[in-house]
């Protein structure tokens, strides 16, 4: 039976991967833990810590008292907010997964690590980019993605730790908001479309960048960490794709549903980070050693979001409206 781990529970990714890992391998087999306390999860029957990453004794700690085999490490700082503290960002994105590799190395422990497109940068060929290819990413956020790499292969060849990743494009989701990564545009604009009819978008309309719906991503993970480990022959991270659009393409899109829905653009700092990246990623070895394929292409992502997104906003409405209607 296998025992996981999930760093950074609460994050976009986090929420709805605990759930698939919980679907799959049982409700208790799966531990939360996040940075800070979530307090309706510390009440809560399911396995739950407070775990900073950057302590290794406590990560140990859990480790050992659950018996943890496998860790999907997702905690870590996205772009923007890398930015805006990068110190912080170097302390947790590499210093977190150093630990999570020692303890993996000591525990034998299986390991699931997000890296990102972020690994690239201006030098990098931006159409059909390459699995090996120019690294040189201008953010802080980029280059702890490729000191990760760097730690992750190092890990595998030199101690057998089989950690397996994926440089992740920009994820579109509708159960949690993603927090300060440049991506973040292209879910704010659907509950923004939703909610109020217009949305300022802080990058420029021809803006093109890789993306994935959620489900895909989900699949990605769990199809990549259930691969023979003989068909995983890049243990730095394997380059993965869905969809790429730009912002104007992603605004006609959601006009065909909502006609009435303007947007306006106003680019801000984080035009420069989108700006250093691909638009479009060659993921034809991760098709080829282990048969990753997408589902969502850029209709069926905008036809379900503002489906299950819609349904949600209602419910939360009506929820509202009863705590309201309970003060009176
Ligand atoms: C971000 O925008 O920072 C992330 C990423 C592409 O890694 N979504």
């Amino acid at each position: 039976m296998k025992t996981i781990l999930v760093t950074g529970a609460r994050g976009q990714i986090g929420s709805d991967l605990v759930s698939a890992l919980r679907r799959r391998f049982g409700a208790t087999q799966v531990i939360e833990s996040t940075r800070k306390a979530v307090p309706h999860l510390e009440g809560n029957l399911l396995p739950y810590e407070v775990l900073d990453v950057t302590d290794e004794h406590r990560l140990q700690e859990i480790v050992e008292h659950y018996q943890v085999d496998t860790i999907y490490h997702l905690a870590g700082l996205l772009s923007a907010k890398g930015e805006q503290n990068p110190e912080l960002c170097w302390n947790i994105n590499v210093n977190g997964l150093k630990n999570v590799l020692q303890v993996a190395k000591s525990h034998q422990l299986r390991v699931f690590w997000p890296s990102s497109i972020a690994v690239f940068g201006p030098h990098t060929p931006k159409l059909d980019t390459p699995q090996i290819t120019v690294e040189d990413p201008s953010t802080v956020y980029g280059i702890t993605k490729v000191t990760g790499e760097l730690l992750c292969r190092y890990y595998a060849y030199q101690f057998g730790v089989d950690v397996r990743s994926l440089r992740l494009p920009g994820i579109i989701s509708y159960s949690t908001l993603p927090g300060g990564g440049t991506t973040d545009f292209a879910v704010e604009i659907f509950y923004a479309a939703l909610k109020y009819g217009t949305y300022t978008c802080f990058v420029r309309p021809e803006t093109r960048l890789p993306m994935m719906y959620m489900p895909d991503a989900i699949a990605a993970i769990l199809h990549l960490m259930e691969a023979d480990s003989a068909l995983i022959k890049v243990r730095s991270s394997y380059n993965i794709a869905a969809v790429s659009f730009s912002a104007e393409e992603l605004v006609a899109e959601i006009q065909k549903y909502l006609p009435e829905f303007t947007c306006d653009y106003a680019p801000d700092f984080r035009q420069a980070i989108a700006d250093s990246w691909p638009c479009v990623i060659d993921d034809s070895r991760a098709r080829a050693d282990w048969g990753w394929k997408h589902t969502y292409d850029l209709p069926a992502i905008v036809a379900d979001m503002l489906a299950k997104l819609d349904e949600r906003l209602m419910r939360v409405g009506q929820e509202s409206m009863v705590c309201a209607q309970s003060l009176f």
